[in-house]
């Protein structure tokens, strides 16, 4: 967790230069590059002059700073927003579409430095942030850059004596906040929708991954984005966070993050009738029947097991697996996950890097404890990695698997968001359904069947607002994207993104 520089921001300010510290030297203050807010078009300190560390996972140091905003920031952003609606709202879809594939384009051309940054600042292996996140933030902008173009809407007609058109309009200022496990991918997922429809936005990304929203503000300016439509802010959630949430003119806010912070957020907008999506948490289930694919089951639940260390919301936590083939599965995918390589998030022959932070890993660490003390067996261990010297003080946490487990369990029921898997056996399909279904959460399940009947019932039945047969992370934007329970409220995706980013206003027409 970042936390405020004390006695060396005297000393960095009077440091006239910085460079990106280097991965081979110790932490040297000359080094610490300073990420800025970019409000109204500006990059800019924080008002309060202080800033907060930001570490390097990979070796546990100090490699930046970020602004430690606070109300004062915010208003200032709100401020910007507000004046830059106006023009914003009015300048026609085609504009905005050009725009945002210019901000596309330039994120596409600098595919790497932002693999890299995003690598660097989250731990995440390379591999992960060259092929998953850059990728598909620039995706996000260019969907909605063009979907806005096809976002029509109703009309109704009341013969021969009145027509009523359905307008949908920009709300105004939203706020959007996003988090640290996929963070360029999940902040455009944000922030595209509201700005293709004509809003204008002040977002945060979390603090523990700010690099990447930073580089993405110096693209805004080369794009050409005009000022106040866009502004980003540094620091922490209850302080810069809660300020974007309180604020009287921000009108709806878009949040991904903790369920317990989601209800903190949930407190805060109700009263004042902000529109408020939320995606949350998830507990997600795995379920593997004797009839799958075995190969393409087991190869795939290594990847919605472990990706990116198991902290993506979408990861199957809860493998349960059809008594017949269980220890066959249990046994090959114990195979395989300890053969994946744990190390230096910059080495692409590395499967997994390192955790986003030390307090993430002890809570993740902590987890484990809490499994063995119910009875768990770890079948893979879960152990603190040294990938070297230079790195041992970075986060990593080797994969773990934990059997005989009940599914009532706080192993079973607390989201970990991280490399831990635990397996259950099965016997038939209403008790597959039954365990799935026992958890707070809904927000998605993976199934292996190849019989169709079975699927298309367990489907129906599954509470998750996504289900994957024979699949997993297989994602088309257009389609409906959130959760039920404690997993959130609200989707995004597709029309249901513009929808949430606009008003509808009914006019009727009597003739
Ligand atoms: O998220 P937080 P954290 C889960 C996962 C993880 C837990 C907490 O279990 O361990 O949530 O993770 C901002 N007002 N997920 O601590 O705290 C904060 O600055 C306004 C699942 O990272 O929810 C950050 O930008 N904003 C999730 C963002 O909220 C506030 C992905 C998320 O922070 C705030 C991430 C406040 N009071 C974590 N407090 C998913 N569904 O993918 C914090 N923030």
């Amino acid at each position: 967790m970042p936390t405020k520089h004390g006695a060396f921001v005297f000393w960095i300010f009077c440091l006239p230069q910085y460079t990106r510290i280097s991965r081979l030297s110790p932490p040297n203050l000359f080094a610490l590059e300073k990420i800025h807010n970019y409000i109204n078009g500006q990059l800019v300190a924080a008002q309060s002059g202080d800033w907060l560390d930001n570490y390097e996972p990979a070796t546990g140091q100090v490699y930046s700073l970020i602004p430690d905003s606070d109300a004062s920031d915010v208003q200032a952003a709100v401020a910007a927003a507000e004046a830059a609606f106006p023009a914003w709202s009015s300048c026609g879809v085609h504009e905005r579409y050009r725009i945002l594939h210019r901000i596309a384009d330039l994120i596409e051309e600098r595919l790497e430095p932002f693999a890299q940054a995003e690598s660097r600042d989250s731990g995440k292996a390379i591999t992960t942030a060259r092929t998953v996140d850059i990728p598909r933030a620039q995706a996000n902008i260019r969907f909605f850059a063009t979907a806005i173009l096809h976002f029509g809407a109703e009309s109704h007609q009341m013969e021969g004596q009145a027509v009523n058109y359905t307008l949908r309009q920009p709300i105004g200022v939203v706020g959007c906040i996003s988090p640290w496990n996929l963070p360029l991918y999940l902040f455009t997922w944000k922030i595209a929708p509201a700005l293709a429809t004509g809003n204008c936005v002040v977002a945060k990304p979390s603090e523990l991954t700010p690099m990447t929203a930073y580089l993405l503000s110096q693209i805004c300016i080369e794009a050409g984005l005009p000022a106040g439509v866009l502004n980003i802010l540094h620091g922490l959630g209850p302080k810069a966070g809660q300020a974007i949430v309180e604020h009287p003119k921000t009108k709806a806010i878009s949040f991904t993050g903790g369920t317990s912070t989601g209800r903190i957020l949930a407190r805060t907008a109700a009263p004042m009738f902000k529109k408020l999506s939320l995606e949350l948490g998830g507990k997600n289930p795995n379920i593997i029947f004797a009839d799958c694919n075995f190969e393409e089951a087991v190869s795939t639940t290594v990847r919605s097991s472990f990706a990116n260390n198991g902290q993506i919301c979408l990861c199957g936590s809860r493998v349960y697996i059809e008594r017949s083939i269980y220890e066959k599965f249990r046994d090959e995918l114990v195979r395989r996950a300890k053969a994946l390589k744990t190390g230096d998030p910059a080495d692409p022959t590395n499967d997994l890097g390192a955790l986003v932070s030390e307090q993430h890993r002890a809570k993740v660490m902590g987890y484990l404890d809490i499994a063995k003390q119910e009875g768990g067996i770890l079948l893979c261990r879960g152990e603190i990695v040294r990938p070297s010297d230079e790195l041992a003080n970075g986060y990593y946490l080797s994969p773990a698997i934990i059997e005989g487990l009940p599914n009532h369990c706080r192993t079973n029921q607390e989201e970990i968001f991280g490399p831990v898997v635990t397996l259950q056996p099965f016997d038939t399909e209403a008790e597959a359904l039954a365990l799935a279904n026992d958890t707070e959460y809904g927000l998605a399940a993976t199934l292996w069947t190849q019989d169709i009947s079975r699927a298309t019932r367990m489907a129906e039945r599954l509470q998750s607002g996504i289900v994957w047969v024979n699949c997993w992370m297989l994602r088309d934007l257009r389609t409906p994207f959130g959760g039920v329970k404690s997993s959130g409220v609200g989707r995004e995706g597709g029309v249901e993104a513009l929808r949430f980013f606009t008003e509808a206003k009914n006019v009727c027409v009597k003739y």
